[in-house]
């Protein structure tokens, strides 16, 4: 009897000290994040980490191609993306899924898009330019030593998985799409243009720090069905898949190895509540791009503002 009420009391003393009990039947083994090259998905995937580590949980971070992270959640070498993007993702996410391994963990509130971008100033050299069809109008405009006479567009890194060349072929553009080699490339382009207004054609998204610091409008093509892509005489041009632009209002979604739910089933319920609004994603990206804070940094401002969305995900 005296045997059996010390080991209980033992076993009390313990629980208290496996701070937060809520978790310590849950696995110890670290839960990976997925970490991409743009800001906003830096700065959330570590406030996840951070939301995650405050838990009782153990967090890693692995960064990852935008297109091959989703086989390597599919086969649990990585646990968690906070930022699948419709627009460059869509096929790669869809893939992951339907191989059983990655579950799509849901979706956020904000409505994306990632697209051709110009700053306000070149419409009043090329008033049609938000739409391709006026912008390949004024093609020349956009020319460069490189491109000439055909126009330039700055693209994104190869490994954000848009092939916008395919795109110029397939809608007959007068355009040359030169990739960068990261994001920050991207905005170094723009500021050089926009400060001598000279026009510049450049991938962007929204939500992203750009809009709190550049005037500017997205370019319409013709907005994507299945078709575009296997049907031929869809769209403009005939004889062409792929001439058609990515979506204008597309989902951000989450993604998620199928067996976080069995290892960390607390942390798989945060997973699924996880929500983030266009405002709330952009403030992570401004915190970056803007106020120049490290990711980390950053991380923790946003968990500090944004108690009350986290307090949500914790329910
Ligand atoms: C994937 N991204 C938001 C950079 O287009």
């Amino acid at each position: 009897m005296t045997r059996s009420i010390h080991k209980f009391a033992l076993g009390v003393a313990a629980a208290a000290l496996m701070a937060p009990a809520a978790i310590a039947q849950e696995s110890s083994d670290p839960i990976i994040l997925v970490q991409n090259n743009w800001t906003s998905q830096l700065v959330l995937s570590n406030v996840v980490g951070l939301v995650l580590e405050d838990m009782g949980y153990n967090v890693e971070y692995a960064p990852s191609d935008s297109q091959l992270q989703f086989a390597a959640i599919a086969s649990g070498d990585m646990h968690f993306q906070i930022e699948a993007w419709e627009g460059s993702m869509k096929t790669a996410f869809e893939a992951a899924v339907a191989d059983d391994g990655m579950i799509d963990a849901g979706t956020h509130d904000a409505v994306t898009r990632e697209e051709w971008w110009i700053p306000s100033y070149v419409l009043e050299k090329c008033p049609a330019a938000n739409t391709w069809e006026g912008l390949n109008a004024c093609a020349e405009i956009f020319a460069t030593a490189e491109t000439a006479p055909k126009g330039r567009f700055v693209g994104p890194p190869a490994d954000w998985g848009k092939n916008y060349a395919d795109r110029v072929k397939a809608l007959e553009m007068d355009f040359v799409a030169i990739n960068v080699g990261q994001a920050a490339t991207l905005w170094a382009e723009l500021q050089s243009s926009y400060d001598r207004k000279e026009p510049i054609v450049l991938f962007n998204w929204t939500p992203n720090f750009i809009e709190s610091k550049f005037e500017g409008v997205f370019v319409d093509f013709p907005e994507p069905e299945a078709a575009c892509f296997d049907d031929a005489s869809w769209g403009p041009n005939p004889n062409a898949t792929g001439d058609c632009g990515a979506p204008s209002a597309a989902w951000l979604k989450k993604a998620a190895w199928s067996g976080v739910a069995e290892t960390w089933p607390k942390a798989w319920a945060v997973m699924q509540n996880i929500k983030v609004s266009n405002a709330r994603s952009a403030a992570a990206a401004l915190m970056v791009g803007v106020e120049g804070m490290t990711p980390e940094g950053a991380a923790v401002k946003w968990v500090a503002e944004n108690q009350d969305i986290i307090a949500s995900w914790k329910q």
